[in-house]
């Protein structure tokens, strides 16, 4: 009987040190300290044990319970993570899979920005950015808009209170007039950014959108160096077979003015339900205004230039078929993740 307790005992030991999961751990205390377990077995062999050695092997049955129930205790703790036990580290499963993070990216305007500045790089246009909110002087008279011309009205709106001359501005031209300010031709610069205007939100509308303007100056710039441009870049962006038109139009800040029109990549310029007639306006350009030049201190005889202007969303839902320029402001993930 002595001997089997003594076996018992290593068993025990040795069973206790391979434990790393709470699972084993119960089937160890089933094993060994459950009713029907190899103690139990034990215990109830005492009474056919010789009289006279039956106390001492009571005794070292007990003894040995209390061991096997204490190293069940000390594994029991240390999977449970408490420090200082002396035994087995916290367990992990190296062969789970890993939780994956969950990524992000870059929101779809920001991603076409992106896409139209690389183009544009490519034909040496730095990129410029200016302040929001603006001075009336920057929005409007530096690019020949007087106080009471008619077109402050499609533009003439978020005043900033406790000052009659600051607002957000209706347009990123604002940052082509400082950097003029600040830097001498030649000049090539494309200013993206966020704009405000008092427009009534619909699926083509609303009172904030981004907007990328472009400026070239130089001795010798010509419409055809404006039209050459803004070809390669409607290539670029809506692919190679893209045709390119200009009609006559009008802003305050160039002369003469124009708007590109592409041919619609759906019907190839035949004509459908997404173009009507086979051709969509996609941006606003011209020749700088010789007043705006003026405003700025460059000497209309020596300098010419162009200048351009897109609406960002406009360009993201012509090449991403988004019907509704909404879809860009919400930030539901089921549309934002499919780009
Ligand atoms: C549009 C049209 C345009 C410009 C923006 C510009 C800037 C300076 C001087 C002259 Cl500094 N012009 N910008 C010119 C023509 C059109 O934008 O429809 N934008 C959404």
């Amino acid at each position: 009987m002595k001997a089997e307790l003594k076996k018992l005992k290593d068993r025990a030991e040795g069973a206790l040190k391979g434990i790393t999961s709470a699972d084993e751990l119960e089937a160890f205390r089933i094993k060994y300290l459950g009713r029907k377990g190899q103690l139990s077995e034990l215990l109830a062999r005492l009474p056919s044990v010789p009289a006279g050695e039956r106390p001492e092997t009571g005794r070292l049955l007990n003894q040995l319970k209390r061991d096997i129930t204490a190293g069940f205790e000390r594994v029991k703790k240390s999977l449970a993570g408490e420090p200082g036990t002396g035994a087995a580290a916290p367990v992990q499963d190296l062969t789970l899979p890993g939780r994956r993070p969950a990524l992000g990216h870059r929101h779809p305007l920001m991603q076409t920005i992106d896409e139209i500045k690389d183009i544009f790089a490519q034909m040496g246009f730095k990129v410029a950015y200016g302040p929001e909110v603006e001075l009336e002087y920057y929005n409007f008279e530096a690019l020949n808009i007087p106080p009471d011309h008619p077109s402050r009205d499609d533009f003439d709106t978020f005043y900033v209170s406790g000052a009659d001359d600051v607002l957000l501005r209706s347009q990123t031209s604002t940052v082509q007039i400082r950097v003029m300010e600040n830097e001498e031709p030649p000049i090539r610069i494309i200013a993206p950014g966020k704009v405000f205007r008092p427009d009534t939100v619909d699926a083509t509308h609303s009172f904030m959108f981004h907007q990328i303007e472009g400026l070239m100056v130089d001795e010798g710039v010509t419409f055809g160096h404006l039209k050459g441009v803004l070809k390669l870049f409607a290539q670029a962006y809506f692919g190679p077979d893209t045709q390119t038109r200009f009609c006559p139009s009008f802003f305050p800040f160039t002369e003469p003015s124009a708007e590109m029109e592409v041919s619609c990549s759906l019907c190839k310029g035949k004509g459908c339900a997404t173009c009507g007639s086979g051709w969509i306006e996609i941006l606003g350009a011209g020749m700088v205004d010789p007043n705006v030049f003026k405003a700025v201190g460059y000497d209309p005889e020596k300098y010419t230039g162009f200048a351009f202007g897109m609406g960002v969303e406009r360009m993201a839902m012509l090449k991403y078929g988004v019907a509704d320029i909404r879809f860009f402001f919400e930030n539901d993930m089921r549309f934002l993740s499919q780009f």
